[in-house]
């Protein structure tokens, strides 16, 4: 599947101001900076559809997007940013909490990780999560152009490893400078979407 159109449709803080289309929904999540908007934008063939920045924590709003005209993605805050306070860690907290358990149009989650480490506590409780509440989950490497073919398959075992994933649960090795990985992404996220 091809996206041909890709439009901003509205940034949320609470479930009340989600958009209320219908339409089949994609979430993608993942530690701050790991890339998770550049990947948004790199699919979409956009340079500017999502705010990207060196600065992690760039995005701290839920962002939705329409795709095709008939599917949504979501851009959600990047957890486990050290440098903001507490009680700003916990309204992110909420704010995605509030959102994997409360939306019906909510079918897949793309889990971003960051191919260079290993995945934090933080990563692994998404993980678990995102299986608990049954939806279905697309484990994504990002930056894969910053590693060797050699380094790659080592993180691999890694992430593999911290996850304890089967056998037959994919990674996709993913690159937005490079654009690698875009196809098999989206053969992923568009599969048994309708
Ligand atoms: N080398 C390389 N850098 C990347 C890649 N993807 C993203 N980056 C860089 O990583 C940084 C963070 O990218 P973002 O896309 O803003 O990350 P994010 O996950 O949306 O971050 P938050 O909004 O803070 O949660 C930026 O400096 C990007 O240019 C990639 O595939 N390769
Ligand atoms: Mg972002």
């Amino acid at each position: 599947m091809m996206i041909k159109q890709a439009e901003f449709l509205i940034s949320a803080v609470k479930p009340s101001q989600y958009p209320d289309l219908g339409f089949n929904e994609v979430a993608f999540v993942g530690r701050s900076n790991v890339g998770k908007s550049s990947l948004i934008n790199t699919l979409t063939n956009r340079r500017k559809l999502v705010k990207v920045s060196g600065t992690p924590g760039k995005t701290r709003l839920i962002n939705f997007f329409l795709i095709n005209g008939k599917y949504c993605f979501v851009d959600l805050p990047g957890y486990g940013y050290a440098k903001v306070s507490k009680v700003e860690k916990q309204k992110w907290g909420k704010m995605i909490e509030d959102y994997l358990i409360k939306r019906d149009n909510l079918k897949k989650v793309v889990l971003l990780l960051d191919i260079r480490h290993k995945p934090t506590q933080d990563d692994i409780q998404m993980y678990e999560w995102i299986k608990y509440y049954g939806y279905e989950i697309i484990i994504v490497a990002t930056k894969k152009d910053k590693l060797s073919n050699n380094q790659i398959a080592k993180s691999d075992k890694v992430i593999r490893q911290t996850l304890k994933l089967d056998k037959d649960e994919k990674i996709i090795h993913f690159s937005s400078l490079k654009k690698q990985g875009k196809e098999e992404l989206l053969e992923a996220i568009f599969k048994n979407l309708d």
